[in-house]
């Protein structure tokens, strides 16, 4: 959307920063290694690094703090083998716990000390994170990961594409196979190596069925091979019908010996190759995925014949808890897909093999804004855990909005399951002491195996990851995976000065956007524990309410005449009794249930009362209002850093801002005409439905326009749009009622994939702005239709207008015949067959508001 910025800003932007700042890509992430204002308080710090380590992680940990002190403190260190006086010395002190390492300072200079060379270099970054944050020098006590297990998946398809990936393709695969240049994976490595994170799952959970070829395997190799000076293992996904798919055999049944005999010897190739080989990830029994059912075997029986060919060589198997069945029946009140993880594994606790892990996501439906804790968290005492989060914002604004999602993760981590102990009593057991493997430990005591899983999706973006502020994700991820008890406002300050700079208005403005992210995105999407109501059988990014509602796919809440939410309780679908009592009792009771979670678990009138006071439905609508405002003034905040920060991420981040700014009146007013509709319940102060300034391009002159109906209703004002069918182009022309001054004019239109429609707005005849639909924003996904997702917005600021200018606005559609019969290439695997993506430049309408910074409401 570069025509949301003027080009006279653009130009003051660049001249105010240039002198200060230099542009960037984003690629450097938080590893910038920006220089330091106040390097003198580091100067005592001995310029030369002694490194005697001959492994590529020594020496990448040696260049490491090379590379960043130089930057940072502005004076040349070098490495040596040895060095007389004082020096920086990297050594390796195998009695210091596994991956562990210590700071520590003597008379012969600065200690990094680490257990391995892969903890050495955790203890390189980590004193490199000190300097960037300009924090004194310290003896600190030896710094040890929470769990064993700390990965990335990344969701890539070998052909190139990324399964909820927003970040364009895949940074390992290309066209079927492994790419030729890889440098962007090790770059990757280095950027997990820097905050803890020791393994990589390159490819979809939904795996291509000859992900273990031999050919396939070599290729992989190579990955494993620019991964290894990191620290970062290589994992795979792999298909459970693999030996019957690419093996030849007859069955793949776990419990066949030809079988249990095939995968042994998988195992050996794969270690041969790859040494370091991490293990497997397992989709089975899930959206399609074949499993150990077609068999009558358990996961147990499933994931065992993995783990035990796995075992020789080291490697571990993460079967996922993701198993349910997406053809549940709409009509019995009694199914409940959030039931489906305890009731598929909970009778199989204590036969999974020692080194499997059971990879449960965070929540029992699919990381939406906001969900309750999983219950199988607390019910597998005799198995290893592992959480998986979602880096990748799926379900919470693609990467096109801002959602700092270490506050959801931290929330998910610290909620105590208070499961009863050997005493039969509760006790504190938040889900950190479960995946950690201190809640439920193994019989000698010692800590269960457990850890942390981020599904991020990187893709080929210099950036990594689209929006600049979703790198934070990415970060925090890793930092609570080596602690989850790090505080998330350190977590956003630190990021923030690593990746932002140290200037103090910078300071003072991004944490705290951050930290108040998730709670805005959740405040105009999906409230009170509903889900996010997005567009399920879509994308996931726009709104599309009813589409979870009547279908196998379980995400329901229920929104009837009486009222709304799904009643989970033992009069429901009784999931609440699958937490621990005191939890469950908790739940159960609409006394001491939290607003924030109300729909999840409850069925309530939509004029019910809250604990905050409002009725349900009045608090919806509240919420959205607030929020939608507050996405909006991301916009000046944002603009209050103009010339603090390099022009470059500068403007990217404010284009998605205004992006933000006005998605997020798209999914208010969707949400809360739904519920006005719905409820029949008007909203007490009067904003739903009476939207000053507001014009619906359905009710203003046209010439060639022609009215269409928004599917779904509620992702239009006035659930029409107006379409331009005529290649010599259309108006919508207005009077201006407003006093003389000046406006915010805002045209809301929706942009899709493909076609690039034109517009330009004038007034008396003059033009005052113009635009192009040419971006990729949004959808952030191939969508050919008026919707939720393609619904976006431009804004033109400081227009001059006076009672009965006539405003025009002229549009011109893309209708190119090339366009008509597309097949996108990351479609060309799946069922879909070629849709029209000619643009015929829709218009919802069109407001005029206040002028400034803020988009009008
Ligand atoms: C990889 C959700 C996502 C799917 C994903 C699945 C999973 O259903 O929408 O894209 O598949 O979760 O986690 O396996």
């Amino acid at each position: 959307m570069k025509h949301l910025v003027p080009k006279t800003f653009l130009i003051a932007a660049c001249l105010s920063v240039g002198l200060t700042a230099k542009a960037e890509d984003g690629s450097a992430a938080w590893l910038r290694y920006a220089p330091i204002a106040n390097a003198k308080q580091y100067e005592t710090l001995p310029a030369v690094i002694v490194s005697r380590g001959e492994s590529a992680s020594e020496r990448a940990a040696a260049e490491e703090l090379r590379r960043g002190l130089t930057s940072m403190l502005g004076r040349p260190f070098t490495v040596a083998k040895n060095g007389r006086g004082a020096a920086i010395l990297l050594t390796a002190d195998a009695h210091l716990p596994s991956e562990s390492y210590r700071i520590a300072r003597n008379i012969h200079g600065l200690h990094i000390d680490g257990s391995s060379p892969a903890a050495e270099l955790y203890g390189v970054f980590h004193f490199l994170e000190l300097i960037a944050s300009q924090r004194p020098i310290r003896d600190e006590k030896t710094q040890s990961p929470s769990a064993t297990i700390r990965w990335t998946d990344e969701w890539d398809n070998l052909n190139g594409t990324i399964e909820r990936g927003y970040a364009g393709r895949s940074i390992f695969f290309d066209n079927g196979h492994v790419r030729a240049d890889l440098t962007r994976a090790g770059e990757y490595a280095r950027l997990l190596a820097s905050v803890g994170i020791n393994g990589c799952n390159v490819n979809n959970v939904n795996a291509d069925l000859d992900t273990l070829s031999p050919e396939h395997l070599r290729e992989f190799a190579r990955i494993a091979d620019v991964f290894r000076p990191w620290g970062v293992k290589l994992a795979l996904s792999i298909d459970l019908t693999s030996p019957q798919t690419i093996g030849g055999l007859d069955t793949f049944d776990p419990v066949d010996p030809k079988v249990i005999a095939w995968w042994q010897s998988k195992a050996a190739e794969i270690y041969k190759l790859i040494p370091d080989f991490a293990g497997f990830t397992v989709k089975a029994d899930s959206e399609g995925r074949k499993g150990p059912s077609q068999y009558g075997r358990t996961p147990a029986d499933a994931a065992n014949v993995l783990a035990r060919a796995l075992k020789p060589h080291g490697g571990v198997v993460l079967y996922r808890g993701f198993v349910y069945n997406n053809h549940l029946d709409w009509n019995d009140r009694k199914a409940d897909r959030a039931r489906a993880g305890v009731d598929n594994f909970v009778k199989n606790d204590g036969t999974f093999d020692p080194n499997v892990i059971i990879q449960i996501k965070e929540g029992p439906i699919d990381f939406q804004a906001r969900e309750p804790v999983s219950p199988l968290f607390a019910a597998l005492h005799k198995t290893n855990v592992a959480i998986e989060v979602q880096t990748a914002q799926e379900y919470t604004g693609q990467q096109r909005h801002m959602v700092f999602l270490p506050s959801m993760w931290k929330w998910v981590l610290d909620t105590d399951l208070r499961a009863p102990g050997a005493d039969g009593k509760p006790r504190a057991t938040p889900v950190k002491s479960i995946v950690t493997g201190h809640a439920f430990p193994n019989a000698d005591g010692s800590a269960r195996m457990g850890g942390f899983i981020s599904v991020t999706n990187v893709g080929l973006d210099a950036n990594w990851l689209h929006h600049p502020m979703a790198m934070a994700n990415l970060y925090g991820f890793g930092r609570l995976a080596w602690n989850p008890d790090t505080p998330v406002d350190e977590i956003a300050n630190t990021w923030s000065t690593m990746t932002w700079g140290s200037d103090a208005a910078v300071r003072a403005t991004v944490p705290k956007m951050l930290l108040g992210s998730w709670q805005v995105y959740e405040g105009h999407t999906g409230p009170n524990g509903i889900g996010t109501l997005t567009n399920i059988l879509g994308y996931h990014f726009g709104p599309g309410i009813e589409s979870a509602e009547r279908n196998g796919w379980g995400q329901w809440f229920r929104g009837e005449k009486d009222g709304i939410g799904m009643d989970r309780t033992s009069a429901g679908t009784g999931y609440i009794q699958q937490y621990p009592p005191e939890l469950a009792a908790k739940y159960e009771s609409l006394a001491t249930i939290p607003d924030d979670l109300l729909l999840f678990f409850h069925h309530v009138p939509y004029d019910y009362r809250l604990h905050s006071g409002k009725t349900l439905v009045q608090s919806i609508y509240d919420t959205h209002y607030a929020s939608a405002l507050a996405a909006a003034e991301y916009v000046p905040q944002w603009k209050s850093l103009q010339g603090r920060i390099d022009p470059e991420r500068y403007t990217q981040t404010l284009h998605l801002f205004e992006f933000q700014a006005g998605h997020a009146i798209v999914w208010r007013d969707a949400i809360n005409q739904w519920f006005a509709k719905q409820s029949g319940i008007p909203d007490a102060m009067h904003r739903v439905g009476n939207d000053p300034g507001r014009m619906e391009a359905e009710a203003v002159k046209a010439d060639g326009f022609t009215p269409v109906d928004v599917t779904p209703w509620e992702t239009a004002s006035g659930g029409k749009a107006m379409v331009c069918h005529d290649a010599k182009g259309c108006t919508l022309t207005t009077t201006v009622q407003q006093p003389s001054g000046k406006y915010n004019v805002a045209v809301q239109y929706y942009d899709m994939w493909s076609g690039i429609s034109r517009y330009e707005l004038l007034v008396d005849g003059k033009r005052v702005a113009q635009w192009s639909a040419d971006d990729t924003l949004p959808p952030a996904q191939f969508d050919a239709a008026p919707d939720g997702q393609t619904a976006t917005r431009f804004t033109a600021q400081g227009i001059a207008l006076h009672p009965g200018a006539t405003m025009t606005l002229h549009a011109m559609p893309d209708m190119r015949s090339e366009l008509e019969h597309v097949m996108p290439a990351a479609e060309a695997n799946s069922q879909l067959r070629p849709r029209d993506y000619r643009e015929f430049a829709p218009v919802d309408y069109i407001v005029i508001g206040p002028d400034g910074d803020l988009t009008p409401q």
